[in-house]
């Protein structure tokens, strides 16, 4: 099976699932709804699927793997109801569809996002079996770091002041690192952590995570450039209309295929034996550069 039905059957199991978990914990508020509003309309699932990945390799069980997968869908989607607010990018449309404060308003966007943020800590703190209090203590205080301000809260902050500024390579992957590439190196690495994993097993898998998010920001760029609305369900090009810093703006769209190979090129050869191994992981990072297509 290749890898995009697998991860779209992945999407499918994990789209059942979460939705009968946020049934059971939303009510009929309007609240309720908002949030429920931004976790389904339409994401793709990457960040689960990476968590099921890499829960395979860590030897988490299923249903272990699907709260922390949860978690971070409830983080992912809190960070676009609130990347899509007037004060931030300023989207009406998701995914093909009105965006949260365009739905309902405001107010009850901000407030849906707040409480997905809470609904992520509600979940790893009170759904997962793991007895292992130290290491769900860990992925609390990791997932913190990897969302706060040194994470993607800083991430998009960066977004925002870099606006209609040249900056180095350096500094514009730094902020991919942090808006994108945190969560999905939270991700990768969470069974890690939670299966108590050495921490060389546990440095890899960060690494993979966040090598993977920052190819993934890297395409999405690009994705944005030359996509159509049907293609990527928000306006296209807003990123040249919004003067943002980009990769792609930098060092233009020829080399930036080159960039993200050469990238995967280094870290596989760096840990050939575990790619070995687990061969599958190069298919991920190539699907990272391939979804251009
Ligand atoms: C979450 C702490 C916290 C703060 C919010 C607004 C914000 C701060 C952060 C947003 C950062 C952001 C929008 C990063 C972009 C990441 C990205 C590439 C999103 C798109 O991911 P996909 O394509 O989305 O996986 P789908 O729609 O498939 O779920």
């Amino acid at each position: 099976m290749n890898l995009k039905t697998l991860i779209n059957n992945n999407k499918k199991q994990f789209d059942k699932k979460f939705k009968s978990l946020l049934n059971k914990k939303l009510d009929k508020s309007i609240l309720s709804k908002a949030m429920y509003y931004g976790c389904f309309n339409g994401g793709k699932r990457l960040r689960p699927f990476l968590v099921m990945e890499s829960a395979k390799i860590a030897n988490l069980s299923k249903s272990e793997a699907f709260v922390i997968a949860s978690s971070i869908e409830c983080i992912h989607s809190y960070s676009l109801i609130h990347d899509d607010l007037p004060s931030m990018d300023n989207d009406d449309f998701r995914r093909g569809k009105l965006s949260t404060h365009k739905k309902f308003n405001e107010a009850t966007a901000i407030l849906a996002g707040d409480a997905l943020h809470d609904m992520a800590f509600e979940l790893i703190s009170g759904s997962l079996i793991n007895n292992n209090y130290k290491s769900k203590l860990r992925l609390i205080n990791y997932l913190s770091h990897c969302i706060g301000h040194k994470g993607l809260a800083l991430g998009q902050s960066l977004d925002l002041e870099f606006e209609n500024k040249k900056l180095s390579k350096n500094k514009i992957l730094n902020m991919y690192s942090r808006k994108t590439g945190k969560l999905f190196e939270y991700s990768f690495s969470a069974p890690f952590i939670l299966k108590v994993k050495s921490e060389s097993d546990i440095r890899f898998a960060r690494e993979f995570g966040m090598l993977f998010g920052q190819i993934f920001q890297v395409i999405d760029d690009l994705i944005d450039e030359i996509g159509t609305f049907k293609k990527i369900g928000k306006t296209p090009g807003k990123d040249v209309e919004q003067g943002k810093s980009t990769l792609l703006g930098l060092i233009g769209e020829r080399q930036i295929i080159s960039f993200c190979k050469n990238k995967v090129n280094y870290f596989t050869n760096k840990h050939k034996k575990r790619f070995y191994k687990n061969p599958q992981l190069i298919k991920l990072l190539e699907f990272g550069i391939k979804r251009i297509n």
